[in-house]
This record gives structure tokens, C-alpha cells and sequence, in this order.
């Protein structure tokens, strides 16, 4: 997989895709990372990418131009681009399973209040949300975009299955872990998980995958095709 990320802030992104298994991964092919800067491609010399919004209020809009230019820099035919905003669609992993199946992503980072709608609607084929809040720039989310969603790829992740049982795979959390020592500080393992007994461990952690679901995200459980676990 390509993937093209445009922003203001190029640097930004030194760091997190150098490390652990997002290193590896590039290492390896399974993915490459290519940065432009938008303002590569500003309206005039002296690198204007940005202006007042008509209807005032406060802040500044970036221009349609140098966004739709840098857009046009790297799109390819099977490009998918997506722009991060808190006015997209939430985040989720079944997005990001999505999204790793694509062979080319253009991410667009934005900033100031946001980017001139005329160019999303030209350009933008969906807009996503890492979360309802709001960043100083898109930046911080096109790295969380890109960590969660390159676990899907093939090879990067060592132990595919660490993908399927992870949280949410099934809609829910993932389960309590425990490892050694057996004692920590008086507090014991369960004992069900010192027991070998695989289908016994496998009841007892979707048990407690669901509890600490519907304690902390009922929400999640709404989802489920089944009634709803009721806590006594
Ligand atoms: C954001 C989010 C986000 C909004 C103003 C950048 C900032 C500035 N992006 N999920 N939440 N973006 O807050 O994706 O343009």
C-alpha cells in the first residue's frame, strides 16, 4: 500500500512511523509513506495558503487552490481520499480494516478552522473523525489513522491473529491479561487461565470481555445481535 499524506507540517510526522512495527513494516514493503507539503503549492510566492472566511468569524480558511493542487499531485486512478476533520465519520476498526484494503491513500490534514468546502466536495471521497474533539491540526490524526488501519496489512503485524482477537474485533473489548508472576503483590491470577483448560479460558474471557464492555461502553453492546448482558 501508498500512502500520500498532505499537511503543513511535514516534520510532524518524524517520529511514529520510525519506530516498532510501523518501521518494520515500511522495512519490510508492506507499506510506504510519502509526505508533500501543501503549501508547495500556494497561491503565490510568498506561500498564501490560507485566508479570512467569507461570512467572517473567527480564524482563518485554508484556500481551495493549493489544497486541490496538492490533491492532484499525487492522485492516481483507485486513490482513495480522505480528509481528517471532526466533522467525519467516527474512527472505527472495522474502517480501518476498510481502508487497508485500498492499494493507494491520500490523507489531507487539516488546519485552521478547516479547508474550503468547495474542494472537499471536488476531491474528497470521505471524511474522517478520530474522535470528538478538536486537534490543533490533522496531523496528530492522520498518524492515528495510519497506525490503527496499518495493522491490517498483511506481514505487519507479526501474530495475525493478535488482529482478530483484538479489541473490537468482535465489537467489544478485549479480554483481562495477565502474565507472570502468578503473585503480584498478593494479587493472584485467576485461576481459571492456570488451568489448561483452552475452552474454559476462551468462556471466561469473553465473559469478562462483555462485563467490562457493558460496565464501561454499553453502547457497544447495543450493536450485538443478542439481548444485552445485565449486570447484578
Ligand atoms: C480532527 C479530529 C481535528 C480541526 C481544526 C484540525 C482539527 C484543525 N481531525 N479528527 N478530531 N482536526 O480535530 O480528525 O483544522
Amino acid at each position: 500500500m501508498e500512502i500520500d499524506i498532505l499537511s503543513l507540517f511535514p516534520d510532524y510526522f518524524r517520529g511514529p512511523f520510525d519506530v516498532s512495527m510501523l518501521k518494520r513494516g515500511r522495512d519490510m514493503g508492506h507499506f510506504d509513506i510519502r509526505h508533500t507539503n501543501i503549501r508547495d503549492f500556494a497561491e503565490n510566492k510568498n506561500g498564501r495558503v490560507d485566508d479570512r472566511p467569507f461570512g467572517g468569524g473567527p480564524g482563518m480558511v485554508l484556500c481551495p487552490g493549493p489544497v486541490a493542487r496538492a490533491i492532484r499531485s499525487v492522485k492516481k486512478p483507485g486513490s482513495r481520499v480522505i480528509y481528517l476533520s471532526p466533522q467525519g465519520s467516527l474512527l472505527t476498526a472495522a474502517k480501518c480494516g476498510e481502508l487497508a484494503k485500498y492499494e493507494h491513500l491520500i490523507l489531507l490534514c487539516g488546519h485552521y478552522e478547516g479547508v474550503d468546502e468547495r474542494v472537499l466536495q471536488k476531491e474528497i471521497d470521505e471524511e474522517i473523525s478520530i474522535g470528538d474533539y478538536v486537534l490543533t491540526n490533522g496531523c496528530a490524526a492522520a498518524i492515528v489513522l495510519v497506525d490503527a488501519m496499518a495493522r491490517f496489512i498483511p506481514g505487519v503485524i507479526g501474530h495475525p491473529d493478535a488482529v482478530q482477537e483484538d479489541s473490537f474485533q468482535e465489537g467489544i473489548f478485549d479480554s483481562p491479561h495477565y502474565t507472570r508472576p502468578e503473585n503480584f503483590e498478593g494479587m493472584e491470577v485467576p485461576p481459571v487461565l492456570l488451568g489448561g483448560n483452552h475452552a474454559e479460558i476462551r468462556k471466561w474471557r469473553k465473559a469478562e470481555a462483555r462485563k467490562k464492555t457493558a460496565r464501561v461502553r454499553p453502547d457497544l453492546l447495543l450493536g450485538e445481535h443478542c439481548e444485552p448482558l445485565t449486570i447484578h
